[in-house]
């Protein structure tokens, strides 16, 4: 049992590898990584920034993927270990709430949400520039596209796996229509998954003592529900004379009201150092778009797409993970209420 409760599944099937002895940090690497190497199927050259969550007797996830055409398309994929991955060959295909087929220009960075009943896919698509779009699916055979949730240009959107005070929660990152030299991430709130409004920014870019995050910032996996707030798991970006370096940190969110940030790691939980994440397609970068954790013991397993190459998998426990947020912490001035 850990100390911080997390109030969510028992997952006694998800992936977990023991703290290495040699390891002197809060969060460490699967030892087998990348998960999904290079060409993992005839049709699929690179599958990374993907969305995993418990289906069945196993689980189910939303991977991007990009065929020899270099276009990224959504495909499922399916586990019994959540390790090693069936892609399908298909991309997923979708119909609108009146039954008509659509087929996004391009789709990438995919979260998997469930809540209630329904699993929400939410993605970057192409809505005359880079959009958020939002499905959803009970089944994983029929996939309903919802409206776009806001105009362009906006990427990382992460939705709360529950309501709070009857309305569906949003975190996303508005931006321009290129590689964005700016972003902070904001929460807006819809009683219906059409209609969105309350925008709230949480927390800003930057701080002259974490560069790691000093460019723009993006949400990661879906929040993680704890007795200490909510823990959201973050991309960071900075800039170097040799392009963007993308590593990811962690925020404990309020538990009622998340738009209130408490906590933020001043310092990065993980960034590219292994060859598969500092070489490949797009040299460094983690990206972190889904996370799992077993409410009985605690474990939390992270998937993040490695080098724009890979999909790769790191563990940590909620009791180490949130005592490490606490003590090295450090809020930004915009993360401040009073600066909305
Ligand atoms: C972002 C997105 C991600 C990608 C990252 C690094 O803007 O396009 O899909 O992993 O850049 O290339």
């Amino acid at each position: 049992m850990s100390k911080v409760k997390i109030f969510g599944e028992s997952l006694k099937n998800m992936p977990w590898q023991d703290k290495p002895a040699d390891c002197n940090h809060v969060i460490w690497r699967h030892d087998a990584n990348p998960i999904i190497d290079w060409n993992p199927t005839d049709k699929l050259a690179r599958v990374f920034n993907s969305a995993v969550v418990p289906w069945e007797d196993g689980f189910i996830g939303v991977f991007r993927a990009e065929g020899r055409n270099g276009k990224p398309q959504l495909f499922l994929g399916t586990s019994k270990d959540a390790v090693k991955w069936d892609l399908a060959d298909e991309q997923i295909h979708w119909k609108d709430e009146e039954g008509k087929p659509y087929e996004p220009n391009y789709s990438y960075d995919p979260r998997l949400v469930k809540v209630e009943d329904d699993y929400y896919i939410i993605w970057c698509t192409d809505f005359g520039g880079a959009s958020l779009a939002i499905g959803k699916t009970r089944n994983f055979k029929e996939f309903t596209r919802l409206e776009n949730p806001f105009i362009p240009f906006n990427r990382n959107g992460v939705l709360f796996p529950r309501k709070i005070n009857g309305n569906y929660l949003l975190l996303s990152r508005p931006s321009d229509s290129g590689h964005t030299p700016f972003g902070d991430i904001f929460l807006s709130e819809s009683p219906d998954m059409k209609y969105w409004g309350k925008h709230r920014r949480v927390m800003t870019k930057g701080g002259i003592n974490s560069w790691w995050q000093s460019v723009k910032i993006g949400g990661g996996a879906a929040p993680i529900e704890t007795s200490e707030g909510w823990i959201l798991f973050y991309h960071g970006v900075s800039s170097t004379c040799n392009g963007f370096v993308y590593s990811f940190g962690a925020a404990i969110l309020d538990r009622e009201n998340p738009s209130k940030v408490l906590y933020r790691t001043r310092d990065y939980l993980l960034t590219p150092e292994k060859p598969y994440e500092t070489t490949g397609f797009v040299p460094n970068v983690v990206f972190p778009c889904a996370a799992l954790a077993d409410a009985d013991t605690g474990r939390i397993a992270v998937y993040y797409g490695a080098a724009d190459t890979y999909l790769a998998l790191a563990y940590t426990t909620v009791d180490e993970l949130v005592e490490y947020i606490k003590s090295n912490s450090e809020l930004l001035p915009g993360d401040a209420e009073e600066y909305r």
